[in-house]
């Protein structure tokens, strides 16, 4: 990003940490109250965040476009589910045009926040010095630290080995055998791209996720005038795929039944895609549809039954210097390794960096509970701290920008209402956060992602769910629309 970039304050009234969507969001919605001293502080050079992070071929978005979007910044999207070019350029041109990229600072990283209770302010230490902050708003996203598989000697592999949010678009994959070790979201994406230019194709399966067909197309100019200049078209288009999606909601959360027809047309998305029944057999899920995030392609299985691709569902034992090794004993060669393998979720690492009012980090806490929070976004112990896409904030169905404009609703009336009482400090109160958690994990309980069969990067390792929500997002909506200051341990002003 070609913003100049300031120097660091030493004091702001809202450190904002990360500028992807949530991010950028808070920096508008702030500036918009006339909130202007913060600061944005961002370790990678660009606004974006994993639309930044995530160029690997293919990758794409799988909620549609429509949905994709700041309902304050609509776009003119080229089609009905955009790939990551069209989405980071959207969100370059939200910050730029927003006026607030002045006060966004990049390749800075928070190495550590701590809550100074007597001068009742966060301390933050970047890559960049120190900055004071009355706020702290993190929007370091859940989705933003690689996870490498621990398989015995990856470290000595002697090729090219890197994660898929790691891209490395100097190695020309053209010729080479590739393994890709992963079926997740973002393998499925790669693998059709990779299967086309490499001489061979390894895909390693642990788990077949149950995959639905893609509907994406581009738009026609028609269209697209139409979505841009009919006054409430785009609105109105938009909120009929909300509404559409959520209706996804009652066969993940209570009525498994419900999902019987989706589970249907997955397999007649693998019958379309695949004609060795061998094959077809090897990558039907044994599990409930919805268990795991429900992928969407129609390349997928045609590229896993291409005659240069092999599906290996025997476990890796290991990885030498050239090849990967499976149960089996069977050694395959290969050039090049990608690790589609996922993220840390439930292990955040900015966990381990903010220190609340006993001194103990945020992982510390979370260590004894799992991740916990009130509504996803403020944490008992931590005053001042509002997190984005926090604890129980995920979604199967729609879209993440509709949760981070919803807390963004409830942060900024958090803002407002301290500015107008002048409370220095406010924190959950223990036990309001404890009967929040109460409610969601017993909600859990009937969801096809406790009972659906499967493990999930949903579950921490006490096997709770903690991220995702578990109702409608109508509801998280409902909840987060003002600050409900009552459910709070309020400081009020000392003499400093
Ligand atoms: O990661 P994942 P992802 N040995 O954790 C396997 C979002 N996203 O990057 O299922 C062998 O889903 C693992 O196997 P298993 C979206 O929210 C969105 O693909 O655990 N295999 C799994 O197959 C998504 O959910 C878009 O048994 C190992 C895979 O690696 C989230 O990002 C696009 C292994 C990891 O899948 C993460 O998706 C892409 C090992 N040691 C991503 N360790 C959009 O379109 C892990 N695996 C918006």
């Amino acid at each position: 990003m070609s913003a100049t970039t300031p120097a660091l304050p030493t004091r702001v009234r809202h450190l904002i940490v990360g500028a992807g969507f949530a991010g950028v969001g808070a920096a508008i919605k702030l500036a918009e109250i006339g909130e202007d001293d913060f600061l944005v502080v961002e370790k990678g050079n660009d606004v974006g965040g994993t639309w930044r992070d995530n160029t690997y071929p293919g990758a794409a978005c799988d909620v549609p476009s429509q949905l994709y979007s700041f309902s304050f910044a609509r776009n003119d999207w080229s089609r009905s589910f955009s790939a990551q070019p069209e989405i980071f350029a959207y969100l370059q041109r939200v910050a730029a045009e927003s006026g607030t990229l002045d006060r966004f600072v990049f390749d800075t990283a928070v190495t550590e926040a701590a809550w100074d209770d007597t001068a009742g302010e966060w301390v933050v230490d970047t890559t960049a010095g120190q900055v004071r902050a009355t706020n702290l708003i993190t929007g370091s996203g859940g989705l933003s630290e690689p996870k490498l598989p621990d398989i015995d000697g990856i470290d000595g592999f002697d090729g090219e080995i890197f994660h898929s949010a790691r891209w490395n678009h100097d190695i020309d994959l053209t010729g080479k055998r590739v393994a890709v070790i992963g079926t997740g979201a973002s393998a499925i994406q790669i693998v059709p791209q990779v299967q086309k230019v490499a001489a061979h194709l390894d895909v390693y399966q642990r788990t077949a996720p149950w995959i639905l067909p893609r509907h994406d197309r581009t738009y026609s100019t028609i269209e697209r005038l139409a979505l841009k200049h009919v006054p409430g078209l785009q609105r109105a288009y938009r909120s009929a795929i909300y509404f559409g999606r959520e209706t996804y909601v009652p066969g993940f959360t209570r009525f498994p039944q419900l999902t019987a027809p989706a589970k249907r047309l997955a397999e007649s998305n693998i019958r379309r895609g695949i004609t060795d029944p061998e094959l077809r057999a090897q990558v039907t899920p044994d599990f409930q549809i919805g268990c795991k995030r429900i992928l969407i392609s129609n390349e997928y299985y045609p590229a896993l039954d291409a005659d240069n691709t092999d599906l290996v569902t025997d476990r890796i034992t290991k990885i030498t210097p050239g090849a990967v090794v499976t149960e089996d004993g069977t050694e395959r060669e290969i050039d090049v390794l990608i690790v589609a393998t996922g993220f840390h979720t439930t292990d955040q690492p900015i966990a381990h960096h903010i220190r609340g009012r006993d001194g103990r980090s945020l992982a510390e806490h979370w260590s004894e509970t799992g991740m916990a929070s009130y509504k996803g976004t403020c944490i008992a112990g931590f005053p001042n701290l509002f997190q984005l896409v926090g604890p129980n904030t995920g979604l199967g169905h729609s879209s993440m920008v509709f949760v981070i404009e919803s807390q963004l609703a409830y942060i900024i009336d958090a803002v407002r209402t301290q500015r107008q009482a002048g409370w220095p400090a406010v924190e959950p109160r223990p036990e309001v956060q404890d009967a929040w958690n109460a409610d969601l994990q017993r909600r859990m309980q009937s969801t096809v992602w406790s009972a659906g069969g499967c493990a999930s990067w949903y579950l921490d390792d006490h096997g709770r769910n903690t991220t995702l929500w578990p109702r409608t997002t109508i509801s998280l909506r409902r909840l987060l629309a003002n600050f409900d200051s009552d459910k709070y341990v309020i400081t009020e002003r000392t003499a400093r």
